[in-house]
């Protein structure tokens, strides 16, 4: 069993794709142990982005993860991290397959409706930005 931690960007809440991306993981078997909705403040995305710090896009990146409500939650269920991180497909929207996330709701880069941990350790780093141990089940 693994945990990991995924977030509907404020693009795909806007659009009202929560819904149609929960049902999907719902679906495949992943538990939803976490989940709420918030606006992310300026401080909380630039710790979650800070890999990126350095990046040329990580200004506007962090002024579009803030620009309006988002999900977060956490899911579990075997070898999750790598599991949702297929089903979003790639980075790219382009690159993306058709039956992923990205590949069926998104064209560009900069908003591509979600994020999931890339790694374990970003799991863990994640889960514990955004949710208290005593909100999960
Ligand atoms: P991931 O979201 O698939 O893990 P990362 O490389 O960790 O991809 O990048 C984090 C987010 O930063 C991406 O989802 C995307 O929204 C944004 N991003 C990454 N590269 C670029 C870029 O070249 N231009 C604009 N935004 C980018």
């Amino acid at each position: 069993m693994e945990r990991t931690f995924v977030m509907v960007k404020p693009d795909g809440f806007r659009r009202g794709l929560v819904g149609e991306i929960l049902a999907r993981f719902e679906r495949k078997g992943f538990r939803i142990v976490g989940l709420k909705a918030l606006r992310i403040s300026k401080e909380l995305a630039e710790r979650h982005y800070a890999e990126h710090r350095e990046k040329p896009f990580f200004p506007g990146l962090v002024s579009f993860i803030t620009s309006g409500p988002v999900v977060a939650m956490v899911l579990e269920g075997p070898n999750a991290i790598a599991e949702v991180r297929k089903m979003m497909g790639a980075t790219h929207p382009k690159d993306a397959l058709p039956g992923t996330i990205r590949g069926d709701y998104a064209t560009t880069i900069d908003e591509n409706v979600i994020h999931g941990s890339a790694t374990p350790e970003d799991a863990e780093r994640e889960i514990a930005l955004f949710f208290r141990p005593e909100e999960l089940l």
